[in-house]
């Protein structure tokens, strides 16, 4: 779309965004948004409207980290404080959304009248949002509006975290300044720091004995998966990765190690990475998840911790350096290449033993059989809680085909983040791994899936309750109400269900899922309440002792 400088703000937000390559925007219309609504209906922009307001968060959530930009567009307070919770996690996260909420007009805020859906003030929402974002701005001057609109973005695009814009009503059809020239600002590193950053890097790395690379979430942000494995090949250094940034390496990959979360995943994936005397740590987010509740044994003394807000090698920091630069930089400085080391595997799938009969299926077999059914064209979609961990360890084909809230772990991503999934890219067929609970939150969006066409896969995992927390501390309020999931197809008028309740069940409902194309499948697997993945086990004993 070419973009022209006089158009009006509301057409000159389409075409900045469409200039990002967001193609589908995902909300529910409301009166203070109808006008850019009209305007999006009459764009190459595809509306996409979801059940609720959380649903269109969390789809945008999961088109930005698929395809770099996404956005949602709500009405103001009723609509946007309710997409407040995905827009922490894409903040928490990092992943850009542009949160696009109408608001009354500037000339209806004159006198201050109590205009419905107010909160308190006709800031309040923008004043949630400065919290939740890394940049946002209310278009009421047409003079300053295309450049801020241009700010906004950028920002969200740099740093990789939400951004916010609120449209007055009466602004949205106004031109904008007739003689505005978008301006990008090109950003580069301080070319000595950078210098005297690889040169302390190269050196630690050349002396070390066993270095390893800890890849995490930003390398998926910025798209440096394939520097990551170049430099992996390059220099014959094995890499890790960490439960949010997991796929960024194929898992099939030879140089690939597995999941480290300290205490909490593989015994051999832990000892290689914390016997390590060079953990190369890059894009990473050093949380308690990641960090197995913080029982993850890194040593600053034996670390280059290397991500878009900070660069230290040892105890030194480095100002001014950009990620991508000191990554690049790292393929060109001289690196040794050595020997190919011995470092684990992940293990490789064993055959199958045929499926017993009528016996209840369990955590470990579900996770088995759906490892089993992984394709090339599978992103496979968690949901917090035992989805997520059990699918820790689940073998990823292919870079970039996981996403989970594997840090602020909101329930009620995984549906919703299953059509962005597809929308951001048709070629793939999400597995949504969901538990009962999260389900009950967002999984009517499967509404959505039906009205445009999708096809995910969705496993309701149906332990009956709140499964995480039972370890934990137990009580009838980890309780939750039975449904029929399997029978929602007769509700929503499409898609086909499944009741799996034994091994040859699944089996049976994977193998007719993987035929019907053309509508969702919602798998129902009944599975004890107290049966748990081992991951979960031990991360939960680890978090009973903080309660
Ligand atoms: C929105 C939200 N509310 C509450 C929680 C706290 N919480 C974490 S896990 C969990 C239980 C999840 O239940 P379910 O989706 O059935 O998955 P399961 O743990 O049974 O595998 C809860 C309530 C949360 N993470 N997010
Ligand atoms: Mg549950």
């Amino acid at each position: 779309m070419k973009t022209k400088p006089t158009a009006a703000i509301g057409d000159y937000l389409i075409q900045r965004l469409h200039a990002h390559g967001v193609r589908h925007v995902f909300g529910i219309p409301g009166d203070y948004v109808l006008g850019f609504y009209e305007q999006m209906r009459r764009s190459p922009l595809q509306i996409i409207n979801t059940c609720d307001e959380q649903g269109a968060g969390f789809a945008a959530d999961a088109y930005a980290r698929v395809r770099g930009l996404g956005a949602v567009c709500v009405t103001y307070c009723v609509g946007g404080l309710k997409v407040a919770n995905t827009t922490a996690e894409a903040y928490a996260e990092k992943s850009p959304v542009i949160v696009i909420s109408g608001a009354p007009g500037v000339k209806e805020r004159e006198k201050n009248p109590l205009l419905h859906h107010k909160v308190r003030e006709f800031d309040t929402q923008k004043k949630v949002f400065e919290q939740l974002t890394v940049a946002s701005t209310v278009l009421d001057d047409p003079q300053t509006a295309f450049q801020e609109i241009d700010r906004v973005l950028n920002a969200a695009v740099r740093h990789k975290r939400p951004a916010y814009i609120e449209l007055p009503r009466d602004v949205v059809a106004l031109p904008g300044h007739p003689h505005y020239q978008p301006r990008s600002l090109p950003e580069t590193s301080d070319p000595r720091a950078l210098q005297a950053a690889l040169a302390e890097a190269a050196e630690m790395i050349n002396a070390a004995r066993q270095p390893v690379i800890l890849a995490d979430v930003e390398l998926h942000r910025f798209g440096l998966q394939a520097q990551l494995l170049r430099l992996a090949r390059r220099t014959n250094i094995p890499v890790a990765a960490t439960l949010l940034g997991k796929s960024v390496i194929g898992e099939q990959h030879p140089f690939y190690l597995g999941v480290y979360e300290g205490a909490m995943g593989r015994e051999e994936v832990r000892r290689y990475v914390e016997s390590s005397d060079c953990v190369i740590m890059l894009g990473a987010f050093l949380t308690d998840i990641s960090l197995g509740v913080f029982t993850a044994r890194l040593d600053p003394a034996r670390s280059i911790y290397a991500t878009s807000e900070k660069l230290s090698i040892r105890y030194h920091s480095y100002e001014g350096v950009r990620f991508q630069d000191f990554l690049q930089g790292l393929l060109r400085a001289k690196l040794r290449r050595r020997p190919i080391g011995r470092w684990p595997h992940p293990a490789k799938l064993a055959p199958l033993p045929p499926a017993r009969g009528g016996a209840p299926l369990t955590v470990r077999r579900l996770f088995a059989r759906l490892n089993a059914f992984l394709r090339d064209d599978t992103v496979v979609v968690c949901d917090a809680g035992e989805a997520l961990f059990g699918a820790a360890d689940l073998f990823i084909h292919r870079g970039t085909e996981f996403l989970g809230p594997a840090y602020y772990a909101s329930m009620g991503f995984a549906v919703p983040a299953g059509i962005g999934v597809q929308l951001a890219n048709p070629r793939a067929r999400p597995l949504v791994l969901v538990g009962d609970g999260a389900f009950q939150m967002t999984g009517m969006e499967l509404s959505a899936a039906l009205r445009y066409g999708l096809n995910p896969i969705v496993v309701v995992l149906n332990n009956r309750g709140y499964g995480t927390e039972r370890p934990m501390q137990d009580g009838p309020y980890n309780d939750v109400h039975l449904w029929h999931f399997h029978r929602l197809p007769d509700v929503l008028g499409g898609g086909r269900g499944f009741l799996v309740r034994t091994e040859p069940e699944l089996i049976a409902a994977l193998a007719a899922a993987a035929k019907h194309t053309g509508s969702f499948c919602l798998l129902d697997v009944l599975l004890d309440p107290n049966d748990h993945s081992p991951a979960l086990q031990r991360l939960t004993q680890r978090l009973a002792r903080r309660i």
